[in-house]
């Protein structure tokens, strides 16, 4: 494993512009038709919910991966073993210290593996390992300092970008593709939403600041950012930053979604617009969409376990799982060289 240890140097403050958090809803669109099922015939890769389901487990198992513990580090350890152990041609890890908005010194690790290294044309798939440090959406206030298990929000994009490891792995796909496993992206300030949009996604900040592996002319055209997508019954709207500044990866996702019967599951139309690591990929030259769950059936907004103590196994769908990573891994296979 080549490794980079970069100094720490504090992170950037990043001018976000302001966008809300929360996801407001604009009334549902109904989705297309009865779904088809699913063309065998036509499914690109070997997408394996059952696997990816015991990667979540396994992240879970050690318990909240908040930055500092040890069940963050051994999360570390995890992701990189399992990259390795899978055969991604580079695996690097940058490491730092980043001072949280209260103050807090964490040590966090952004994880990136690369497949096909010597393709021109790259894309980048990525998720956010860390999770959050508080339950503060619990009705009980002495609930709310507890740590957050992160199944959904942490453990299922990590999961999905492993079994899509698996599969570049065993068959290569045209163009060169690389998974970003971002720390501390859920360490932010959770009042005043909207105003502190920059205490959130600190590893992609960090990151963003200090970019690897690539030069300024040879960045991925397009990234895709996976957060909270295992939730039973999930629906994935555009979000409203991804559709105006990421038009290409938004539209591919959620047409190959509709191509491979996933329609009911990949909405196509605006949920809602929120702060999460896509707008820091975007802002550094790569148009990233995010798919995530932003406007749930039952609250609007996030889904109803979101930085509550119920975000655990229980909660966890294989069949979403299935309909995300068998779109972007057939999204990532029908990706042509420059
Ligand atoms: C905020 O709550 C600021 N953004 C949503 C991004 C997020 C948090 N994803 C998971 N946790
Ligand atoms: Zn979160």
């Amino acid at each position: 494993m080549e490794k980079w240890n970069v100094p720490a140097v504090g992170i950037m403050m990043m001018a976000m512009s302001v966008i809300g958090c929360n996801s407001s809803s604009r009334g549902e669109s109904s989705a297309e038709a009865a779904s088809a099922q699913p063309a065998t015939s036509a499914l690109l890769g070997n997408f394996n919910a059952d696997s990816a389901y015991q990667y979540v487990a396994d992240q879970v198992a050690f318990g909240p991966r908040v930055p500092g513990t040890d069940a963050h580090r051994a999360c570390r350890n995890y992701i990189i073993d399992k990259l390795e152990a899978f055969g991604a041609d580079s695996v690097i890890t940058q490491d730092a210290t980043v001072t949280a908005y209260n103050g807090d010194q964490l040590p966090i690790s952004n994880i990136i593996a690369g497949f096909n290294l010597n393709k021109a044309k790259r894309i980048l798939l990525a998720a956010h390992w860390d999770s959050r440090p508080w339950a503060d959406m619990e009705e009980s206030m002495d609930l709310r300092n507890q740590p957050v298990l992160g199944a959904n929000d942490g453990g299922s994009g990590v999961a999905v970008l492993l079994e899509i490891a698996r599969n570049l792995a065993e068959k290569q796909p045209s163009v060169g593709v690389d998974l970003i496993f971002f720390d501390a992206e859920d360490y932010g300030n959770h009042d005043g939403f909207g105003t502190n949009a920059d205490t959130w996604c600190l590893g992609a900040q960090y990151w963003a600041d200090n970019i690897v592996p690539y030069r300024t002319d040879n960045l991925p055209v397009y990234g895709i950012l996976l957060d909270m997508v295992g939730g039973r019954n999930a629906r994935f709207h555009y979000e409203a930053f991804s559709q105006q500044n990421a038009e290409t990866p938004t539209i591919k996702v959620w047409s190959e979604a509709e191509r491979l019967g996933y329609g009911d599951t990949f909405i196509r139309s605006i949920g809602g617009a929120i702060t999460d690591d896509h707008i820091v990929l975007t802002r550094a030259g790569i148009p990233t969409t995010d798919i995530v769950e932003l406007n749930n059936v039952e609250t609007s907004s996030f889904p109803p376990t979101w930085h509550t103590l119920h975000d655990d196994m229980e909660h966890i769908d294989r069949s979403t799982l299935k309909a995300v990573g068998e779109t972007v891994l057939n999204v990532v296979y029908k990706e042509k060289p420059f």
